[in-house]
Order: C-alpha cells, then structure tokens, then sequence
C-alpha cells in the first residue's frame, strides 16, 4: 500500500485525538499542521514531532507536498478551507458539523464534485464499536425489519470547560452533538421523509438549546425518537454513550448503559458487552469517541487507496445536516418539516 501523507489544519482541543489517531492508521500519517494561533501550533508541533507548520491555510496549500488535507477547525472557517481544498485538487476531510448552513454545505460538495476530489465528513459516531454491533445484529435479520427505534443521548457532562464556544452560539445541542445522534439514525433505520421537534433551554449560563426531543419518519415505513440533553443529572454519568433501543417483528435490541447488548430473538435473548477498546492514547470516558476516530480515519485511507466512497461522504452528510436544519426549522415553527424538499 502506498503510505499517503496527510496536512491538518486546526490543532485545537479535538484535534489532538486526530493527531494520535493518525499514528495508529495503517497506509497514513500527518506530514504538514496548520493553525492561525502559533500557541497551538507550537503545542501540537512539538508533541507528535511534525516540523512543517503554517499559520495560514492558503501558504500551506500554496506550498503543497500532502495527498489529502483534514480540517479539525471549528464550523465558521469549514466551507472557506473546502473550497480551497478543492481549488487545489486535494482530497478533503471536514469536522462536524459541516457547515453553518445547509446551503453552505451543498456548495462545498459541489465545489469538490467539480474538482473531482473525494470529501469525507468527520461523522466519526456511527464508528463507534457499540453502534457497529447494533448495526450488525439488525443486519442479521434476528428481530427482523424494524418499525420503531429510540436513540437517546442525556448526559449532565460538562463539554463547556473543553469546548467553551458551546457555551455562547444561538444553537447548542442539535448543531454540535445532536447531529451525531440523528446521524445515528440515519444510519441505523435508513434516510428520513418527515421530522418534527421541540427544544429547551435548561442551562442558564449558555445561549442555545441543552435539550431536544426529534420524531422522525423514516423512508422504511419506521418511526423514532432522537432526544438529546445535556442537562440530565445521573446518579452514574454516561457520558459519552448513545443508547439504543430498536424493535422488530420478530423481537428487541437494547444498547444500554454500560454498552450492555441485549438482544431477544425468536431462539431467546442473548446479553453481550459491546464495550469499546481502551487505546493506548485515549481516556475515559472519552475512549468511545476516540476508538471511533481511529476508525473513521483508517476507512479514509483504504477508500482513498482503492478509490471508492466513504460511508460518511459530503454527499450522505447533506441528509444528516438537513435534520439538523429540519430540527431547529420546527421547533421555532411548531410544525413537521419535509426533508426531501430540502435536498
Ligand atoms: P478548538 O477551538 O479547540 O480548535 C480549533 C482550532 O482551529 C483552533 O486552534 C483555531 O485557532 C484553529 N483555526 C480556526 N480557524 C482556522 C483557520 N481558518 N486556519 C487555521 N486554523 C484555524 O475547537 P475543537 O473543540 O477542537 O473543535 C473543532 C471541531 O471539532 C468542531 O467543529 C467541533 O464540533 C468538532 N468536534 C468533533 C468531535 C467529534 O467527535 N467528531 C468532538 C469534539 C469536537
Ligand atoms: O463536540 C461534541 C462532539 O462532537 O462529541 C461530543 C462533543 O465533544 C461535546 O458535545
């Protein structure tokens, strides 16, 4: 396998699990980093060893030398580095969530459509190992096509004193951590027609919203619940776990706290741990998100050696993201969006 080398721009707090998790991709590794605060660079320079280092993404790209570029920068500068990916013809990885708007995030996948590189978004969730099994069970058939699902993310954590700008845009938990969770189910019961949603504010030190609840309809003929809050007090924190419960004709599946995995079939029930490896690099409870890194980033680089898509390609993401516009367009509105005349 030819090793691809790789530049990433924005070396800030998440970038940081980027940065190891590369070390571990088998057929990539970072060659080039680029930040505007020379702090970060320094920081980030210095503890994984990458002496090519820029403050400003277009010298980076100006000087070239890199197969693909991955943009761990926060939402605001996201389309403007696509498109500067694709004005150079370089392959292009971008955070979550993909742009500030869904009009936004159609240019960028067609500006890189145009230029013929590939553009993956960092929707790293429905990597983790826990999802992965839920996935697997239901492609076993054992509880048959599903009708109904619940994916479910309520946590008392504090991501603020990590991620403080969570704490100050008008929109909060939807944008930043809903769309994975609706990713989630996406990728779980398949592509969405209808979604309908209500939201909260709990928290009053922050501007946007800490909680809301999704129904949505999906294309099969299924109905779920998305609902997110990081407002909910546990006795024991689950941060940062999705649970799941999905049931079908022919019997249930339960992700649940723990990453416990029970699933009953028509031959009984079944418990196993589908908990995620601990990585020599990670943290808890962090170690799920982590794990998860690694495994988006590896799919990355097999895709962009034998040249077919990725699972979470700009193209897929655009359906994510439009339940994220969907979500927020109906709680101000009080009524059911249609997605298909979003696309
Ligand atoms: P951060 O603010 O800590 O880091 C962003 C870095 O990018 C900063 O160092 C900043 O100086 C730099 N930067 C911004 N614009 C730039 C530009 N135009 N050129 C060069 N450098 C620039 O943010 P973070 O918490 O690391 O989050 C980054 C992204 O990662 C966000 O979009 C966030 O939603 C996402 N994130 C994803 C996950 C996940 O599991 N996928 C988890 C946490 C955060
Ligand atoms: O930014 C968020 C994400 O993508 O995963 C968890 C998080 O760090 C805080 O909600």
């Amino acid at each position: 396998m030819t090793e691809l080398g790789g530049a990433l721009i924005g070396c800030g707090f998440f970038a940081i699990n980027q940065m190891h998790a590369w070390r571990d991709v088998k057929g990539a590794h970072i060659v080039a980093i680029c930040d505007r605060d020379p702090e970060r660079l320094k920081i980030v320079g210095e503890q994984f060893g990458i002496e090519r280092r820029y403050t400003d993404a277009a010298a980076l790209f100006a000087d070239g030398g890199f197969d693909f570029v991955d943009i761990a920068t926060t939402v605001q500068s996201h389309r403007t580095l696509v498109e500067m990916a694709a004005a150079h013809k370089i392959p292009a990885i971008c955070q979550k969530p993909f742009a500030k708007t869904l009009d936004d995030a159609k240019a960028m996948v067609d500006a890189c459509s145009r230029a013929g590189i590939p553009l993956m978004v960092h929707e790293n969730f429905r990597w983790q190992t826990p999802i992965q099994a839920v996935k697997n069970v239901l492609l076993s058939g054992t509880i048959g096509e599903p009708f109904w699902g619940r994916f479910s993310f309520r946590s008392g954590y504090d991501v603020f004193s990590g991620q403080p700008y969570l704490a100050e845009g008008e929109r909060f938990i939807i944008e930043d951590l809903g769309i994975h969770t609706l990713d989630i189910a996406r990728f779980i019961l398949g592509d969405v027609t209808s979604l309908t949603a209500r939201t909260k504010r709990v928290n009053p030190k922050i501007r946007g919203e800490d909680v809301a609840t999704i129904l949505l309809d999906h294309e099969s003929g299924a109905t779920s619940i998305v609902d997110v809050s990081y407002a909910t007090r546990l006795a024991i924190e689950p941060f940062p776990e999705t649970l799941i419960e999905l049931d079908g004709p022919k019997g249930t599946i339960r992700l649940s706290q723990g990453y416990r995995l029970e699933v009953n079939g028509p031959d009984g029930m079944t418990v196993s741990d589908a908990s995620p490896r601990l990585l020599s690099w990670a943290s808890r409870p962090w170690h799920n998100i982590q794990e998860s890194v690694l495994a988006i980033q590896q799919h990355w680089a097999d895709r962009l050696a034998d040249g077919s898509e990725t699972s979470t390609s700009g193209a897929d993401n655009l359906k994510t993201f439009a339940l994220v516009e969907a979500a927020y367009e109906s709680a101000a509105s009080g009524r059911a969006v249609d997605i298909q005349a979003m696309l």
